[in-house]
């Protein structure tokens, strides 16, 4: 069956010194040919795999921009299809006039992430590999790159695959023995499928368990800033920001809906959520962002409660203690305001919490050097740990592995209470396939579509 041509632009949609348009499929050189001719006006019939042309973008004669022209032959591309890719002047107006007169010629518009899905049904690369293409895209701390790039290199398909082959081996041993009782033997098997299953489970739950690190790594450190008004959250923010995010005023209620930022404190990359001030309050807009601050807090990684050191601790500030003890929540004390007269001091909160508390002023911008090294002294130990490691930070991966989990620890009860070793099998199969999902042996087209919609164009 004849696929389609795409075309798209590849690189960012800023003005930069270049810009690149990318053509894949069948009709890719005939197009590229239609819009290019090389410098000494020659067209181009002769294209060379791997090859760079000199020359000049036309619209039927009109020359619009001096361009490289690059000739990837299938199935030696990024694809695996024919390939063309106009290097021109990185201007957005130009990138686009060039994809339009490649649409004119025949090409259709790539949706987001179809190059990579083309390379993937290509067989040019794994599932967990296409995701990696895109992480290594959004990636947005050294060690994070790091961990995608390696997974783009195929390790987590490697160690995926390992397990596979080992199950495979388990199942094909069974099927054989129940086949063919005579030549193989069943005596003292399960006792040996219960220690392997160990060492696969091992293997298995190391990799789920690196998954909130690995989400942390990849989106940052959730901390929602939590507090009454006007204690000096949003001031926090813009402290940690380095600009005024946020508004700030001396009216209690200024901020009434979050407000999220993207902060790197020592390498490590925290996104940080202003929220409206805690209180009850007649006003119906700020009802909700009450309501809102709260729910963010439920889904934190850590809560930064600031209080207002200079005032006297209210029902409120109590209220909200109340509510990080009881969601169970990681929690770092602010007292702000420390530029004013102490009412409320560390002792009187030490004996309300086991939190760490620290003494800042958002105003005179004291106590930002403490805090920074708390959130590096909490959070750059798990880099550590997985600096020579793989880790998952996919929540399609994280669950397709506690399926496998789930199915693995069903054979090792089935063995336990001795039941038949053909229960062994149907296990061992559901935890082959759902293994299969992350590498993208056994997912259907959904599945795959929607992987494939959450990537940039042009990728
Ligand atoms: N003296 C002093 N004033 C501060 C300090 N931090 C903030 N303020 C002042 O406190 C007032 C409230 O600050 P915001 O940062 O808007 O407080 P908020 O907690 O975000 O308030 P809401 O958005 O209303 O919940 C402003 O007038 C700030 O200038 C501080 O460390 N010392
Ligand atoms: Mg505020």
């Amino acid at each position: 069956m004849k696929t389609d041509t795409i075309a798209a632009i590849a690189t960012g949609m800023t003005p930069s010194g270049i810009g690149i348009i990318r053509i894949s499929g069948e009709d890719a050189f005939s197009i590229a040919s239609s819009v290019f001719h090389k410098k000494n006006k020659e067209p181009l019939s002769d294209y060379e795999d791997h090859r760079a042309y000199f020359g000049y973008v036309h619209d039927n004669g009109t020359v619009i921009d001096e361009v490289i022209l690059l000739i990837f032959k299938g199935p030696n591309s990024f694809t695996g299809e024919d390939t063309a890719e106009i290097q021109c002047h990185g201007g957005i107006l130009m990138m686009r006039k060039i994809l339009d007169l490649c649409i004119r010629n025949g090409a259709r518009t790539a949706g987001p992430g179809e190059f990579t899905k083309r390379a993937f049904l290509n067989g040019k690369m794994d599932l967990s590999e296409a995701e990696a293409v895109m992480d290594v895209i959004s990636s947005q701390n050294d060690l994070a790159l790091k961990n995608s790039v390696k997974q783009l290199g195929g390790s987590l398909y490697k160690t995926i695959t390992d397990v596979r082959n080992k199950i495979l081996f388990e199942l094909a041993y069974i099927e054989s023995a129940l086949d063919d009782p005579e030549n193989y033997d069943l005596e003292g098997y399960p006792e040996k499928l219960s220690v392997k299953l160990l060492d696969i489970l091992r293997i298995l739950e190391k990799l789920a368990d690196s998954f909130d690190d690995g989400r942390i790594l990849s989106e940052g450190v959730r901390t929602v800033i939590l507090g009454k008004p006007n204690v000096g959250k949003s001031s926090l923010l813009n402290i940690l920001a380095g600009s005024d995010r946020a508004i700030v005023t001396e009216i209690p209620g200024t901020t009434r809906d979050t407000i999220e930022e993207m902060i790197n404190v020592g390498g490590v990359l925290l996104h940080v959520i202003d929220t409206a001030g805690i209180r009850q309050s007649d006003d119906v807009v700020e009802q909700i962002g009450v309501r809102k601050a709260l729910d963010i807090a439920k889904e934190a990684d850590l809560v930064v409660l600031v209080i207002d050191s200079s005032s006297v601790l209210s029902p409120e500030d109590e209220e909200i203690l109340r509510f990080i003890k009881v969601n169970d929540k990681k929690c770092l004390i602010l007292l702000n305001k420390s530029d004013l007269p102490t009412v409320t001091g560390v002792d009187e909160i030490a004996c309300l919490t086991g939190s760490r508390v620290i003494t800042i002023s958002a105003k005179d911008e004291t106590g930002i050097d403490e805090l920074k090294s708390f959130i590096t002294g909490e959070y750059s130990k798990g880099f550590l740990k997985y600096n020579d490691e793989i880790f998952i930070s996919n929540a399609r991966h994280k669950e397709a592995l506690s399926s496998a989990i789930e199915s693995l620890l069903c054979v090792a009860k089935s063995i336990t209470e001795k039941m038949p070793e053909d229960f062994y099998s149907i296990d061992l199969t559901s935890a082959y396939d759902h293994l299969g999902r992350i590498i993208g042996v056994s997912v259907d087209d959904d599945v795959i579509n929607e992987i494939f919609d959450k990537f940039c164009m042009g990728k």
